[in-house]
């Protein structure tokens, strides 16, 4: 900072024409652009950019997004970030192919994408950053929910939108973990979208339980739909004959987990997340890396993101909450 200060001093002694090149070199602007705004997962992924911004100095973070979760909302918001010649647009996608053609423009015209949480398909983005691997995401859903269940019973997921790219890959790899020998006592009936609307997924969960008079479990992979879900469990006096498991913050799953609606839930932490997606592109803003299959990319507090050959990242495992260590992170996101 100090450095960065006094160059520009020297510069303005200098003269008019260069004070200019220097103020607008000074700052990066990185555009976050998540699926919805109001969703708590994405305003802790927001605080790891403002942390990210800080420490680099010369970020100043813009946190955008639609006010529901449709590809639609986010062209608009894409379409906007271009005419404002943003810097760098780090989104979370809420479909893989709907957003490919606007990101494109935008990196014509000079503005690198990432995605990270919820991917863009290849040819929209530099590269995409997973908060974890899949299978792995895919896996631990099933076998929490397993475990709760004595490994028996009829279960449904109930998901954020039909089309948001992370949560349809993770299905596939519950519907996969769910061929194994060790999970074929239990049996997925149904799944339904509450398209990461509080109101929605509460009514899409009181409509499996009617469906469905046998449910045992709902696996909620979004942290909107598992409130949600675990909510209308205990509204509905089904404590203790329903169990509703899948991706939860803290912050919003300690009362449901005290409340008996969930035994176990799991997530990764978003502040790093958030972190990571801005200080990565950072990186590729100030021409540090390409960000290209094999480079490896710096991200500050949290090391450094290796790109693998589809161009992608993953971060850390999932971690599995329950009452035993829920408060102790619900102060933290
Ligand atoms: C919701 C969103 C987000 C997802 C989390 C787990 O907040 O759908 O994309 O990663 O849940």
């Amino acid at each position: 900072m100090w450095i960065k200060k006094t160059a520009a001093a020297l510069m303005l002694a200098a003269g008019a024409m260069t004070v200019q090149a220097a103020e607008s070199t000074d700052s990066i602007r990185i555009a976050m652009l998540v699926k919805s705004l109001g969703n708590g997962f994405f305003e802790a992924a927001r605080d790891g950019g403002e942390e990210a911004a800080k420490e680099l100095g010369n970020v100043d973070l813009i946190y955008t997004g639609p006010t529901t979760a449709t590809s639609e909302g986010q062209i608009d918001v894409i379409n906007s970030l271009i005419s404002q010649k943003v810097d760098a647009i780090v989104v979370s996608a809420n479909d893989p192919d709907a957003l490919v053609p606007i990101a494109k423009k935008a990196m014509r015209r000079g503005i690198p994408v990432l995605s990270f949480d919820s991917g863009i398909s290849k040819d929209g983005r530099v590269f995409h950053i997973n908060p974890s691997n899949a299978e792995l995401i895919g896996y631990k859903q099933i076998a929490m929910i397993s475990e709760t269940l004595g490994g028996k019973g009829e279960i449904a997921v109930l998901s954020a939108t039909a089309q948001a790219t992370n949560q349809n890959i993770w299905i596939n790899e519950m519907k996969k973990t769910l061929k194994k020998p060790e999970f074929s006592g239990l049996k997925l009936v149904d799944v339904v979208y509450g398209d990461d609307q509080s109101d929605k997924s509460y009514r899409e969960a009181v409509g499996l339980f009617r469906k469905h008079p046998n449910l045992k479990g709902i696996i909620a992979p979004t942290t909107v739909g598992i409130t949600a879900a675990a909510k209308a469990v205990a509204d509905q006096g089904l404590v203790g004959k329903v169990y509703v498991s899948g991706l939860g913050l803290p912050s919003e799953m300690a009362g449901h987990v005290k409340s008996g609606a969930v035994d176990t839930f799991a997530i990764w932490n978003p502040i790093d997340l958030g972190y990571t997606a801005v200080y990565a592109a950072h990186e590729i803003v100030a021409k540090k890396s390409k960000g290209e299959p094999g480079d490896r990319v710096r991200i500050g507090r949290m090391g450094s993101l290796k790109i693998d050959g589809k161009g992608e990242t993953a971060m850390a495992e999932p971690f599995v909450f329950n009452k035993v260590n829920v408060d102790n992170f619900a102060k933290i996101f």
